[in-house]
């Protein structure tokens, strides 16, 4: 039945009626092919992580139809956002191959052979190349999309928001329909794939939420084999159903609901047909869907690190065998006789050839290239008289390049103070060598930045207005907005209100809702909006209202923004703002600075902490020509402060990564960002009365941090360095004095022990006397400082 009707509801059999059912039968011979080719793969490996040719594998056994009718429904344009499991549709849109696969899974860091992510991340990671190399976007409306896998469960949701969001933007702003290169007027659909399990996770709750407030073609598939590892539904989801719990928020297109969708993982033409149907209605109506794949099976288990016989029963695994849906499809085919059993065994027996072919092929390519290093480094060992180390790589059949690199620096350290030729010959390959691994495990993390180019100096009118910092912003992200028809401001109280500090006030009603929007009090999914939209070429600026609040989207900024040129091995990129404030507000929710906790969990995003507001948009401005993530934290204390009005806001553009002497002197160093840096210059003002010239130092950007070496220049002039900020002891401040002390070298120049001046071990307490006593204070600056020029010459300093 299933079968009549899928032909008869197939545009091939309304346009040739005599040649349909020959086309029809190799479509679906082809997508046997396909769902038994992605089988062999899997189970072949498993068998290479068994016998040790690759570190991890977890596979796509089971889910094969599934994701030939999820492919069949993916045009040019459209995107994923999935996980592991994604191999066959991978392979279905014509993204992967089964030799990629096995790249992947023995890590080659090619990225020509292994495209999705040059081997850094383990196999089932899937990924396709949006940046040509030299990191300039194609035409990703030529291709099939899909932005880069993570492991965290659920951690895709987030980024699906946003690349849904994308087609809403491009379809709504008509300024935008000329780039052709990224949107055909919106009408793209962002696919979603998770595990039933996973949609325990706070993640997918928020996306689901948040995507039906917004309308977004979002196709949510749950792929649904009951069980999350060892723990099954009744512990994972309410109802035991993920479409069930979320039957309330379905509704009619346009009343903020989602649609539902559901099949059997084993029924072909039931799969086909739901997936035409709820795509198509995701595409049409810009509704999000939940297409529920229930009744999956996972022939080999969760992963390579167990069996699943331990806690599956044997009703169960004698169930997976028999609705294994590649064995279902092979009955639906010969029941409606479109092949015989026969026809079906040859098409099985030839994807396991294929499947091995190009298994041996992948790891041949594998071996060659790190062979070339062993050969290598076997002949410049033997010349420099090496033998037994170059001996122990002959040895090794399966040499990696560690073992290369353990032998030759071990051999190194032998001849330490031995000098010849060909002892260089080996120190020189080593470097060369180096410089390559470097790239493949350790490039990409961000683009190539070029600040100091970019720099456009601050201007002033001779009549330049004094205004509330505030309105610096305002009046930047105004020209912005009119001048960028990518960027899009969004945040809680964003807005109708232009923010709880007015920073966007009145640019709802100037620029409309779509550019300058509310979002509902779900911080990871505002994230996820940014990531996304910039993963299709737009420049959203994601607002989260206060810098404490960031918490509930860090593992979001880590996991996924943060990671996305590095995980992609430069593949892709996502250059979001996100744009916060804090310090110096009253509250122990309010005016945290968890700074240290941040820059360690975003390496890869630009962190800015401006000391005022007109730095602030001249770092902005900078962001917007870059290709990089960014946090800015603003000053809370900042917004009704006065500053000149510069005259060219659009144009100014503030270096990234090169500190700035705000003050200058001669005793001592104190380096600072922020609210503090403020306090810092007070602090001078009243040490310049006792005698004592501070230079101040404003390090302005904390990711990267003084790539031009202010500070230690700075100390190698005052010979003594304080840091002052107000985060915990061990927080920023310790990276700060690590890089100016070690990484800077100025250690060579200290005359007094550096110190660190820092906020209270707790969180800060409420009100004014609560700040003064958790958090470092201008007395507090003054007589640290005081004090290390009192250790120094205290007949000229008498302690206090
Ligand atoms: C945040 C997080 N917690 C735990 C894990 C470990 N883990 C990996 S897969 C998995 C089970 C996922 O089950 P499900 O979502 O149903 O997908 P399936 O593997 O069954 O397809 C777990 C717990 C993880 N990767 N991320």
């Amino acid at each position: 039945m299933y079968f009549t009707l899928f032909l008869s509801l197939h545009p091939m059999s309304l346009a040739n009626k005599a040649a349909v059912n020959d086309t029809a039968k190799q479509m679906l011979l082809d997508d046997y092919f396909l769902a038994c080719l992605s089988r062999e793969a899997s189970l072949l490996g498993r068998k290479e992580v068994l016998t040790g040719k690759a570190k991890f594998g977890i596979f796509g056994d089971g889910k094969e139809l599934a994701q030939i009718a999820m492919a069949k429904q993916f045009q040019n344009g459209d995107w994923r956002s999935g996980y592991y499991r994604d191999q066959t549709f991978m392979m279905a849109i014509g993204q992967l191959t089964v030799q990629q696969y096995f790249a992947a899974l023995y890590a080659h860091t090619d990225t020509e052979k292994e495209p999705s992510s040059g081997g850094r991340q383990m196999g089932g990671h899937f990924s396709t190349r949006t940046l040509d190399t030299n990191g300039n976007w194609k035409n990703v409306m030529e291709m099939k999309n899909s932005s880069s896998d993570i492991s965290p469960t659920g951690g895709q949701m987030p980024r699906l928001l946003g690349l849904a969001q994308a087609s809403k933007y491009y379809k709504a702003n008509t300024d935008l329909h000329s780039r052709t290169q990224f949107s055909n007027k919106g009408n793209e659909v962002a696919f979603g794939t998770i595990g039933d399990s996973s949609t325990s996770e706070g993640l997918f709750w928020e996306t689901m939420n948040a995507s039906a407030v917004l309308g977004v073609p979002m196709c949510m598939c749950v792929w649904d084999n009951g069980w999350g590892i060892s723990v099954p539904k009744k512990y994972q989801t309410a109802k035991e159903s993920i479409s069930e719990s979320l039957s309330g928020m379905q509704s009619e297109p346009g009343a903020g609901g989602i649609k539902i969708f559901k099949a059997k993982g084993w029924d072909y033409s039931e799969l086909m047909l739901m997936f035409e149907k709820a795509v198509k209605h995701s595409r049409t109506h810009h509704q999000p869907v939940l297409i529920h794949v229930e009744e999956l099976t996972q022939p080999q288990g969760h992963s390579t690190s167990g069996s699943h016989e331990r806690y599956k029963t044997k009703e169960l695994l004698e169930w997976y065998e028999e609705f294994d849906c590649i064995v279902q499809f092979g009955k639906f085919l010969t029941d409606k006789n479109v092949a015989k059993q026969e026809e079906l065994d040859e098409l099985r027996a030839k994807a396991k050839v294929q499947a091995r072919s190009e298994q041996r092929t992948a790891w041949d390519e594998f071996r060659a290239q790190i062979q070339a290093d062993v050969n290598a480094a076997i002949t410049l060992l033997e010349a420099a008289g090496q033998t037994e180390a170059a001996a122990s790589l002959k040895n090794n059949g399966e040499a990696i390049r560690k073992d290369i690199f353990e032998a030759i620096r071990k051999v190194l350290r032998t001849v330490r103070g031995q000098h010849s030729a060909e002892i260089q010959n080996i120190k020189n390959w080593l470097a060369a060598a180096q410089e390559r691994m470097h790239k493949a495990y350790s490039s990409e993390l961000y683009s190539d930045r070029n600040d100091l180019d970019r720099s456009v100096s601050i201007q002033y009118a001779s009549d330049a207005e004094m205004v509330d910092g505030r309105v610096v912003l305002r009046d930047f992200w105004d020209a912005k907005l009119a001048e960028m028809p990518e960027v899009l401001i969004f945040g809680e109280d964003v807005g109708k209100i232009g923010g709880v500090n007015q920073t966007c006030e009145g640019l709802q009603d100037k620029y409309g809702e779509l550019r300058v929007s509310d979002t509902g009090i779900r911080e990871a999914t505002i994230v996820g909006q940014a990531i996304g939209l910039a993963m299709r070429g737009l420049r959203p600026v994601a607002e989260i209202q206060y810098l404490d609040y960031i918490y509930y989207a860090l593992q979001i900024m880590r996991d996924d923004l943060a990671s996305v040129r590095y995980r992609s091995a430069g593949g892709q990129m996502a250059p979001a703002i996100i744009s916060t404030r804090g310090h110096r507000l009253e509250g122990i929710w309010h005016s945290g600075s968890p700074m240290g906790a941040i820059i360690s969990s975003v390496r890869g995003m630009v962190v800015c902490v401006p000391r005022n507001m007109t730095q602030a948009a001249g770092m902005y401005n900078n962001l917007l020509k870059g290709n990089d993530p960014a946090l800015v934290v603003e000053c809370l204390n900042g917004y009704r402060k006065k500053e000149k009005m510069p005259s060219n806001l659009s144009e100014m553009v503030v270096p990234i990564g090169v500190a700035e002497v705000v003050k200058v002197g001669s005793d001592i160093t104190v380096v600072s960002y922020g609210s503090t840096l403020h306090m810092c210059l007070n602090a001078a003002d009243e040490l310049a009365n006792m005698g004592i010239s501070v230079e101040v130092v404003d390090a302005q950007t904390l990711l990267p941090f003084d790539t031009t070496g202010v500070s230690a220049s700075s100390v190698q002039k005052t010979n003594r360095l304080v840091v002052v900020d107000e985060d915990v002891e061990g927080g920023a401040s310790a990276y700060l004095l690590d890089q100016i002390i070690n990484k800077q070298g100025a250690f060579n120049y200290l005359d007094a022990q550096p110190i660190t001046i820092t906020s209270k071990p707790h969180l800060p307490a409420y009100s004014t006397d609560g700040d003064y006593f958790s958090k470092p204070s201008v007395d507090d600056i003054v007589e640290a400082i005081y004090a290390v020029m009192s250790e120094g010459n205290p007949a000229r300093f008498p302690r206090i």
